[in-house]
């Protein structure tokens, strides 16, 4: 167990900070990186054993795994005799408010009077500015504790950091705390249904419904002890999957009508501007699905999605076929996720932001063709060498 007396301000560089994650080899940043220290499951556990009031505090846009993530941890510290609340900037999409039953509102000013947290907790965010309108008072202020996280571009901005790049889904290391405290995962112990519920959503959702790389053997098993916690799990994926709004509706139209091709068709790239959004009458929550629904085109190896995200402003989605990065592109954007699947943000006019995310897109295939190119030549020269070799002999 570790005390929690970690530096509050950034001092050197602590070399095993640096280490590149397995997942992607991604650095993480150095200056925030500095006072930040690493926890294991049981270690986290321990520590949150420890305190008493916990403030968790989801990304902005919530997904099923932020919001499976701060509930089911929520839930779980209340078990634990804690006092635990979640907050979110943003309002839960319809689709996701089945994971918690309470129905409640999860913006800072509806906390209940008389709260006071003495720890922050962060779940499924890589970086501060994810925290929407919450980025400037808790992360850029450096006031969370303790960051729970899958991203393998997690800048370590917490003074506590669990995180683990390999996992599909947030919610599978909320999970592995809860079994580590309570052992769920053994025996005939059952998880409570308001902790499995939201994990289940979390661990669905950013699995891609179990279909992406990163499920393992272990994902399933996982799941396996949820489902086996007698969760209504169609009701789970019904809520989540069976349905979609008009205006969902409406923005598959959009972005069919709007679906352009670049680079041989190797990129699919669907732009949504404020006009768009007008026009049809959308809200954010409604085009969230976009860059999945381009992504699965024949030939195709990376889909783009841009929306507005503030004036002048655009948020891109990435994702792309296993084999190539998209983290790598989100990054040179200040932006970052997972190797398949990616965001960032780019400021300029529509058409300029277009092209720099092309022109990206662009270099990182002919790096890959050139790198494709010097690998051939090599086994060239080394069967060369080898032909000169056998006969001398
Ligand atoms: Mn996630």
């Amino acid at each position: 167990m570790t005390t929690d007396t970690a530096p509050k301000t950034a001092l050197s560089a602590q070399s095993a900070l640096e280490e590149p994650c397995s997942a992607c080899a991604e650095k993480p940043k150095e200056d925030t990186a500095a006072s930040c220290k690493m926890l294991t499951v049981s270690e986290t556990a321990a520590w949150l054993s420890t305190h008493h009031n916990y403030l968790i505090i989801m990304h902005a846009h919530p997904d099923g795994d932020t919001l499976g993530c701060g509930i089911g941890l929520r839930n779980l510290l209340r078990l634990m005799g804690k006092t635990a609340h979640c907050i979110c900037a943003d309002p839960i999409p319809y689709r996701l408010q089945g994971i918690t039953e309470e129905r409640e509102f999860l913006l800072a000013e509806q906390l209940p009077d008389g709260f006071f947290w003495d720890k922050v907790i962060s779940v499924d965010i890589a970086s501060p500015s994810l925290m929407g309108s919450y980025a400037i008072p808790f992360g850029e202020m450096g006031r969370v504790d303790l960051a729970i996280d899958h991203h393998c571009t997690n800048t370590l901005f917490a003074k506590y950091a669990c995180v683990d790049g390999s996992l599909a889904a947030c919610a599978e290391l909320i999970f592995d705390i809860g079994c580590e405290l309570f052992r769920w995962n053994e025996g005939d112990r059952r998880m409570p249904q308001n902790i499995a519920v939201p994990l289940y959503a979390g661990l669905n959702t950013d699995s891609g419904s179990f279909k992406f790389g990163a499920v393992t053997p272990v994902t399933h098993h996982r799941a396996a002890i949820l489902l086996a916690s007698g969760i209504a799990h169609t009701k789970i994926t019904e809520r989540i999957y069976g349905s979609r709004s008009f205006y969902q509706v409406m923005a598959a139209k959009a972005a069919y009508e709007n679906l352009r091709f670049f680079l041989d068709r190797r990129v699919s790239l669907v732009s949504f501007t404020e006009e768009t959004m007008a026009e049809y009458g959308l809200r954010d929550e409604d085009i969230d699905d976009i860059v999945n629904m381009i992504r699965g085109i024949r030939g195709v190896r990376v889909a783009v999605h841009i929306r507005p995200r503030a004036k002048n402003a655009y948020k891109l989605s990435l994702r792309c076929e296993e084999g190539f990065n998209v983290s790598k592109i989100a990054a040179q954007f200040g932006g970052g996720g997972h190797v398949c699947a990616a965001g960032c943000t780019i400021t300029g006019d529509i058409h300029a932001v277009e092209q720099q995310i092309i022109d990206a897109i662009a270099d990182a295939f002919d790096a890959e063709a050139c790198a494709a190119t010097a690998a051939r030549a090599d086994i060239a020269d080394s069967a060369a060498a080898t032909e000169k070799a056998g006969a001398s002999l």
